[in-house]
């Protein structure tokens, strides 16, 4: 057990081709803002505040680029040929429906990129990342293999990081990653309890994205021993918890929760009591599963600070609901052992249905790990300011869904994309 242990957080960069087409069935916000002009510039320089306000704290932070998008080469293995403004343009009109899929830039919520074993857990002792087949979703399917490649890139060093591809049969074993996925131990140095959110067919109105197979396999290939599963609560589901992670959050001893997330919240609550015995489990009250949703209260990001101090990051919704921000206060002044709270403006990706946690991968590292993560991707200043300026230069101000089959947003894409790397030097 190692106390150097600490967390970094990988934020998503929002790309540029950043949109509301009402991609994801079962997501409220998605749905409800369909049409509407995103600001892709703004969007992502709310991303880039949020990780300057984290690295304010005191905490490494990370960032994850983009891929390319729209993807026109992915349109390629379902017979679109010629150059690639030849294909999209085809695409946007044989099918649109898939053409929108391949031009979002839903890669942002980075939540969902993979599912992080921390190493005291794991049979080999190294950080397992499963990268997650996002099969739910078809515009989300195609980052799978693309953000498996850039994990491995990133966390270079196979010593200390197992990066595995996307969980096969995609659509027997749907994986939503870390979204539906909470550790909770001592300590982020010592060993921890995995446990794995999922839903199952019960044929309500809103897909259940996170399979209970595909769970089962990540924690077989991380060597995990004695996981729990938490089948997610219908109820919550149906109200627009389409990943766990908008109804509960849980941070080394802590676990907040909404008590409505789980079919058998007492029975998860025993069980972690059981092997965790300094386990602090955090109610919300009179919040309803509509203002949890509405306002994203859970999708807060829950971080330890240097001092030890345990924070809540949030999403400026929370403060503007009044019963949600009287139970932070409550919380935060319970201090049991949640004491702070932090609040960020994320609008942009909140109206996909994307809060603070969503646009962030938690990434557990000792020193020797740390060194093995690959540093063009580890803010310093300098970094950041470099970020702000590539997106300031090149993201569009504005996209609604009708530009997107306009060929000068492709060619602005691509050099956004291409400036990106020169500016990171990936
Ligand atoms: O998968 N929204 C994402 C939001 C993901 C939030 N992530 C977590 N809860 N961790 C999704 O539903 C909307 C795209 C659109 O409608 O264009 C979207 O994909």
């Amino acid at each position: 057990m190692s106390t150097t242990t600490v967390e970094i957080n990988f934020d998503g960069l929002v790309g540029p081709t950043h949109n509301y087409a009402g991609l994801s069935p079962g997501n409220v916000a998605s749905q409800s803002n369909f049409g509407e002009t995103a600001y892709p510039r703004a969007a992502a320089l709310q991303g880039l505040a949020k990780m300057r306000a984290v690295m304010d704290l005191g905490l490494t932070q990370g960032f994850l680029p983009p891929p390319l998008r729209p993807a026109a080469g992915a349109l390629r293995a379902f017979g679109f040929a010629g150059s690639d403004d030849e294909i999209l343009a085809r695409a946007a009109s044989e099918d649109l429906a898939l053409f929108r899929a391949v031009c979002s830039a839903s890669s942002m919520w980075r939540a969902n990129a993979a599912t992080i074993l921390s190493a005291p857990d794991t049979a080999d002792g190294r950080v397992h990342m499963v990268t997650a087949n996002l099969a739910g979703m078809l515009h989300r399917s195609f980052e799978g293999p693309e953000t498996h490649a850039l994990l491995r890139r990133v966390f270079r060093d196979d010593t200390r990081f197992a990066v595995h591809p996307p969980l096969p049969s995609a659509r027997h074993f749907g994986d939503e990653g870390a979204a539906n996925h909470m550790r909770l131990a001592s300590s982020h140095g010592a060993a921890g309890i995995n446990v794995f959110a999922h839903g199952e067919l019960r044929g309500g109105a809103f897909p259940e994205r996170q399979s209970r197979r595909a769970s089962e396999a990540v924690a077989r290939l991380a060597g995990l021993a004695d996981p729990l599963y938490a089948l997610q609560n219908a109820k919550a589901v149906q109200a627009g918890a389409f990943h766990n992670d908008v109804v509960a959050v849980a941070n080394e001893s802590v676990l907040l929760t909404h008590p409505d997330a789980f079919e058998d919240a007492q029975g998860l609550y025993a069980a972690l009591h059981g092997r965790l015995p300094n386990l602090q489990v955090v109610e919300t009250r009179g919040i309803s599963l509509a203002d949890a949703i509405g306002s994203y209260l859970f999708n807060s990001q829950l971080v330890t600070l240097p001092d030890g101090a345990m924070a809540l990051v949030l999403p400026i919704e929370a403060q503007e609901n009044a019963a949600v921000w009287t139970e932070v206060e409550r919380i935060v002044a319970a201090k049991n052992p949640i004491s702070r709270a932090f609040v960020v403006d994320v609008r942009e990706s909140m109206r996909n249905g994307g809060g603070p946690a969503c646009l962030r991968l938690r990434v557990p590292v000792d020193e020797a790990a740390k060194a093995g993560i690959d540093p063009r991707y580890l803010l310093d200043e300098a970094r950041w300011e470099r970020l702000m300026r590539t997106v300031e230069v090149h993201w569009p101000e504005a996209v609604a869904p009708g530009d997107l089959a306009n060929p000068d947003l492709w060619a602005q894409a691509r050099a956004a994309h291409a400036a990106l790397e020169q500016a990171t030097g990936a």
